[in-house]
């Protein structure tokens, strides 16, 4: 997940305008809109599938049509050679990470790495305090003008990060089913999700490292380079990643449930209302299962997806972010256990997930370092143009 919290609060563009009613603006949107037609027609399809295909393809199939023209694509029996289908129940994983600490991301509503609005969390959860209550907490870039006729929402955001605790693996398991069944100590303490992001995989979880693969081999092939970093990800229903962008190639492996992936091409930026936010992290309160939100210190600003594509009020988010609403549906799939996903560099995603009838969805995924080429040079001109 990429935040680099870098940026300027409070920029607008000439683009922006284009709601509002400048020209210019609006010339440019008609050509963002155009470029996110021919993509689809030219290369993506229109019909907002995603490719099934059968087996692992060749490096050469693999390259040829996925990666150079980015296209994501599900491969549905790639995996049946790894142990893990079928060992990882969890009694398996309770027995063999016993004396393992994992580390665990903590929210109040599921929701790591996303957009809040404290106000809001406050009345749902009766929970944060903003620590300190500092300018942070005024206006930023999410409050054009169209936002606040919309009712406010955009007002005073903020990029808000989990709250990490190192746990032992039983009962870290127990905590994030405990969310996915709503009962017990998973609830009282917040949403749990198990996805550290540094390689996990084979450090906190070297000993499954056998049950499954450090690479992918056709993959590695195709790409030239081995993996950059393996993690692995145990959540339930309640943990929903907000939409952002990696600049990884990514081979995303379902082990158990169902990962549900929500994808817009690099393309269509222009649609996801980047916006530059002050970034702060959760804290759990000192005895107590609540949690604060504390803004980060050194103060950071982070540039984030503000579009959510399954917002409670759809008139609402339509009117905020009329743009990524009313052009063409998102591509979505879902990945099953024993299936894995292509997902190129710089792709938007958004994932939500079912469990098993264990109570958990597990995946591996593979980040695999991305050519930072001439197509890398165009997507940051189309970023520029609209920031
Ligand atoms: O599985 C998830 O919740 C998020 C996965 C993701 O964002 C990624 O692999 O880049």
């Amino acid at each position: 997940m990429e935040y680099n919290g870098v940026g300027e609060v409070g920029n607008r563009s000439e683009y922006d305008e284009g709601g509002g009613g400048g020209e210019a603006g609006k010339k440019l949107e008609r050509v963002f809109d155009n470029l996110s037609e021919e993509v689809r027609e030219l290369s993506l399809g229109t019909s907002g599938m995603v490719d099934r295909i059968k087996g692992p393809p060749s490096p050469l199939e693999f390259l040829r049509n996925y990666v150079m023209p980015g296209r994501p694509c599900i491969i549905t029996d790639a995996l049946e050679h790894w142990p893990a289908l079928r060992k990882w129940s969890n009694d398996y994983l309770r027995s063999v990470l016993k004396d393992q600490r994992v580390s665990v991301h903590f929210t109040p509503d599921g929701r790591a790495d996303a957009i809040v609005d404290p106000s809001q969390l406050l009345s749902s959860y009766s929970c944060p305090t903003i620590k300190p209550p500092t300018e942070h907490c005024t206006r930023n870039v999410a409050d054009k003008e169209e936002d606040f006729e919309a009712g406010n929402s955009g007002f005073g955001c903020l990029f808000v990060t989990s709250h990490v605790e190192k746990l032992l693996f039983p009962e870290a398991l127990e905590l994030i089913i405990g969310g996915a069944v709503g009962e017990g100590k998973g609830k009282r303490k917040g949403v749990a999700y198990a996805q550290e992001q540094n390689g996990c995989f084979l450090s906190e979880y070297g000993l499954l490292a056998n049950d499954a693969e450090v690479h992918i081999p056709w993959a590695t092939e195709a790409l030239g380079c081995m993996p950059e970093a393996v993690n692995l990800w145990i959540g339930s229903p309640e943990a929903v990643t907000s939409f952002h962008k990696d600049h990884y190639e990514n081979l995303y492996a379902v082990v158990a449930g169902e990962k549900h992936f929500t994808l817009l091409p690099p393309t269509d930026v222009h649609r996801m209302y980047v916006r530059n936010y002050p970034g702060a992290h959760y804290v759990r309160m000192k005895d107590s299962d609540k949690f604060a939100i504390v803004m980060d210190d050194p103060a950071t600003t982070v540039p984030w997806v503000s579009v959510d594509p399954y917002p409670a009020d759809f008139g609402e988010a339509r009117l905020k972010h009329r743009r990524y609403h009313d052009g063409p549906a998102p591509f979505t799939c879902t990945v099953r256990a024993g299936e894995l996903l292509y997902l190129p560099s710089m792709w938007f995603h958004h994932v939500r997930q079912s469990p098993d009838r264990e109570g958990r969805t597990i995946a591996v995924n593979f980040w695999y370092d991305m050519q930072f080429d001439i197509r890398y040079a165009y997507f940051s001109m189309l970023q520029s143009l609209i920031t």
